[in-house]
């Protein structure tokens, strides 16, 4: 018997071991209990191993949703879109926290010119319902679909929205331990263990609205975001689409930097898991993050016509 909240196998000998209940009757094991009854906050046990996940999405699935939100979108998650040789769509989610002065037709025409996608996207919400209905139709259409993406994108959230399942949700990595097959009418929906990044700042979900901030930020001043500084050899102009609850200041720049990078005009600056910033003028960018954590690409905010 599997677990309904997360798919681990169920089992009343190790404490330590996913799938664990007391009593091995019960539907839920007592990981999904205490998330379910006691709030988001308890780990989970077990590593996903995320190359097997995605091979054996690749073998089964006939037809792939991939999902990821907004803020955690960088070359590691659309390679991994492309990597699936089925068909497939690519969602977004949580597009209840865009901020809503950004025009979602431009951001989705400039994210497949930047990342050089083919396919359509879809931005959903399973908080206002945006497009839930439209997908729930490409799904009727199939006879089985798998939603895959990384951990937290908000696959098993998205499913218990389509059909009233009761799959266990939360802000921690890993909360789906297995595959889980879930009926709705006449199709099959897979949830699947979500995929983990190979570098990022852990403990960062996007739940809220993003409030963007922006600066203009002298040259002789530095940018404290968490423990990282950022220094720009001439006045930038930059916008911070960060998770809201980084800690954000503005110092005087009296550092030395062991890194050092070109940044062209319009350009965004990725700090894996926390979000990214939009850099207007094109500089020399000095910070002491490590280089595995950040990412620069064409903006994919703004009009890429201007
Ligand atoms: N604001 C907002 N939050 C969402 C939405 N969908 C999911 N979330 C939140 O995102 C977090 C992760 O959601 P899950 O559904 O557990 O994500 P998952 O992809 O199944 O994660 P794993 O099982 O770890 O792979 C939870 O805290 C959800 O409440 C959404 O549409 N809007
Ligand atoms: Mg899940």
């Amino acid at each position: 018997m599997k677990c309904i909240g997360c798919g681990a196998i169920l089992q009343n000998t190790d404490i330590t071991k996913d799938g664990y209940t007391p009593i091995i009757n019960n539907k839920l094991c007592q990981r999904c209990f205490k998330i379910k009854n006691y709030g988001e906050n308890i780990l989970s046990i077990k590593k996903i191993d995320s190359a097997t996940v995605i091979q054996k999405i690749n073998q089964k699935a006939q037809f792939i949703i991939y999902l990821t939100d907004f803020l955690s979108i960088s070359e590691e998650i659309i390679n991994t879109y492309k990597s699936f040789m089925k068909p497939k769509i690519f969602l977004i989610t949580k597009a209840d926290v865009i901020p809503k002065n950004i025009n979602k037709e431009q951001l989705k025409n400039n994210i497949k010119k930047v990342y050089n996608l083919k396919e359509d996207l879809i931005f959903i919400s399973t908080i206002n319902n945006e497009n839930i209905n439209y997908l729930r139709s490409i799904i009727e259409s199939k006879k089985e679909v798998f939603i895959a993406g990384y951990t937290n994108a908000g696959k098993s959230s998205l499913i218990n929205k389509l059909t009233g399942s009761n799959i266990t949700t939360s802000k921690n990595a890993n909360t789906t331990l297995n595959f889980m097959k879930i009926k709705m009418q006449e199709s099959i929906i897979y949830d699947t263990p979500g995929i983990v990044f190979h570098n990022f700042i852990d403990g960062y979900v996007t739940k809220k609205i993003l409030k963007p901030l922006t600066y203009q930020l002298k040259s002789k001043y530095a940018l404290k975001i968490n423990d990282f500084l950022f220094n720009f050899d001439i006045d930038n102009n930059l916008v911070l689409f960060l998770n809201n609850s980084v800690n954000v200041m503005k110092r005087k720049n009296i550092f030395s930097f062991p890194n050092t990078l070109k940044v062209k005009e319009n350009s965004d600056l990725i700090i894996k898991g926390l979000g990214f910033i939009y850099i207007k003028k094109e500089s020399i960018l000095k910070t002491n993050i490590d280089l595995n954590l950040i990412e620069i690409r064409k903006s994919i905010i703004g009009d890429h016509n201007e």
